[in-house]
């Protein structure tokens, strides 16, 4: 008999959004151009400039969060709007924007949980070279994360340093954020490693300069457990390859301050040379988080791989849908599980298996920033979106969050992808993710008139019972 424990008072049942899916107002009252405002992503999907006007519209949204019985919300700051050029000049009318959001927030007691970058690299950094030039980008950085802490941290007690870097780094290398740039193996890795440094930074300042403010800060990767295709010891070593690539080689830097060992191989079998300076290890060693924050859509199944480092096309995948190593490991089908209409494995069960070895790994409290189904959906006759596929994904990740609770995973809080319905990072308006309906198309604007579907009901049942209906 397994006996599940309740979830513990204080739980934070949130949702979470990013700046430049959810805001829209792209180049209003003084806001830069980043690289998501350039990415095209052809004629078939919408582009990030209108979005669902949450810019406009965050007090009747968020009194609608209020409604769900939200505890908390995990947004993004859009960097170009505080620093439409990166760096440099402030634009004051961002501070306002963000702060009025968030006194919106405190007024009906929701914890707001901020990402400082969720992808949106300002324009003018990338010119010069964006994560790959080290100078730049530590000092960009440092002095807008600053800024935020400055301005905002009396009220926010939840630091978000980089939205999946792992995916980031990935994504990179299939080129799907900057338009036309495909970036090698070598600038990807060494991009990361910038990216890992400027966090260590970041969190290290927070530490020491705004110790007072009493707050939290941590990474939040995308976190997936790789399963071997089979037990052929060949395929467990990939799979152990896999989970060093995607997941360890991330946050263990971030929460050891050294590297993964394995990575480290990896680079130097694939003549990937990352230049580690002179004082990068105290920088490493001095920046550790107080929590895991991480995202989690699916496991990953993998096979072993031919021995040839020559990196491969990857065309047509995405996050979710893989990722191979050439030499380390292939993506495969889980033949075992079901997967959403753009390919996305479903696996509750594995959303288990993650938080037990994230937890057991780090032993640091982690958050859940992301969980969710992506569909494409219409509004019916009652004004309203029938989402039963979405109750049931959720029905079964929260029984089986609730598992790992009762394993002993130290868990802070839950916060679904998304509150509301927004722009996609790669299937525009039609892939729907949220408890609230925007009423808009790909292309047509509609009214953008807000309805909410079942599952906004059914989480507000959930949040009222505290979790513990799921059994
Ligand atoms: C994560 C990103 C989010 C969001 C989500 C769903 O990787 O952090 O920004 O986009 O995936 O992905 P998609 O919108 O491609 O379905």
């Amino acid at each position: 008999m397994f006996k599940l424990e309740n979830y513990p008072k204080g739980f934070l049942w949130g949702a979470s959004t990013s700046a430049f899916q959810v805001e829209g107002a792209s180049n209003k009252d003084g806001k830069g151009v980043s690289v998501v405002d350039l990415a095209n992503h052809g004629k078939e999907y919408c582009d990030f400039s209108i979005a669902s006007d949450f810019y406009h519209n965050y007090k009747e949204d968020i009194k609608l969060f209020s409604q769900l019985g939200m505890k908390s919300y995990r947004f993004s700051i859009s960097w170009t709007r505080i620093y439409p050029q990166g760096n440099g000049e402030i634009n004051q009318k961002g501070i306002d924007y963000y702060n009025d959001l968030i006194n919106e927030l405190v007024k009906y007691k929701i914890e707001p949980i901020v990402t400082i970058y969720h992808f949106d690299l300002p324009w003018a950094l990338e010119e010069q070279g964006g994560w790959a030039n080290r100078k730049l980008m530590l000092e960009a950085f440092t002095n807008y994360a600053k800024t935020l802490f400055e301005n905002f941290g009396d009220r926010v007690k939840y630091w978000l340093t980089i939205n999946e870097q792992n995916i980031l780094t990935m994504v990179n290398m299939i080129g799907l954020f900057v338009p036309g740039v495909k970036k090698s193996p070598q600038l990807c890795y060494q991009e990361s490693h910038v990216m890992t440094l400027a966090q260590a930074l970041v969190i290290k300042m927070y530490h020491k300069d705004f110790k007072n403010q009493k707050g939290k800060i941590g990474p939040a990767p995308n976190i997936a457990m790789a399963y071997p295709a089979s037990a052929k010891p060949e395929d467990v070593l990939a799979a152990s390859n896999a989970n060093v690539m995607r997941n360890w080689m991330y946050t263990d830097v971030c929460v050891n301050g050294k590297y993964n060992p394995i990575a480290l191989s990896y680079f130097k079998q694939a003549n990937i040379d990352i230049d580690f300076q002179t004082g990068d290890d105290e920088i490493l060693e001095n920046g550790k988080p107080d929590f895991i924050a991480f995202n989690y859509y699916s496991t990953f199944t993998v096979k072993a791989a031919e021995p040839n480092f020559e990196y491969q096309k990857n065309n047509g995948l995405d996050q979710q849908t893989g990722f191979d190593v050439p030499g380390m490991f292939v993506s495969v089908k889980n033949e075992n599980l079901k997967a959403n209409e753009y390919g996305w494995e479903i696996d509750p069960i594995g959303f288990r298996t993650t938080l037990r070895e994230l937890y057991s790994r780090y032993l640091l409290p982690v958050m859940i920033t992301e969980n969710g189904i992506g569909v494409r959906e219409e509004l019916n006759q009652n004004n309203t979106v029938e989402d039963d596929y979405r109750i049931d994904y959720y029905k079964n990740h929260l029984l089986e969050m609730r598992k790992a609770i009762t394993d002993g995973v130290e868990i802070i809080s839950y916060n679904p992808w998304t509150a509301i319905d927004l722009v996609s990072s790669h299937q525009g308006f039609q892939k729907r993710y949220g408890f609230i309906y925007v009423n808009r198309d790909e292309h047509d604007l509609k009214d953008m008139k807000r309805y909410c579907k079942k599952s906004f009901y059914w989480y507000q049942d959930v949040i009222k019972n505290n979790g513990n209906s799921i059994k």
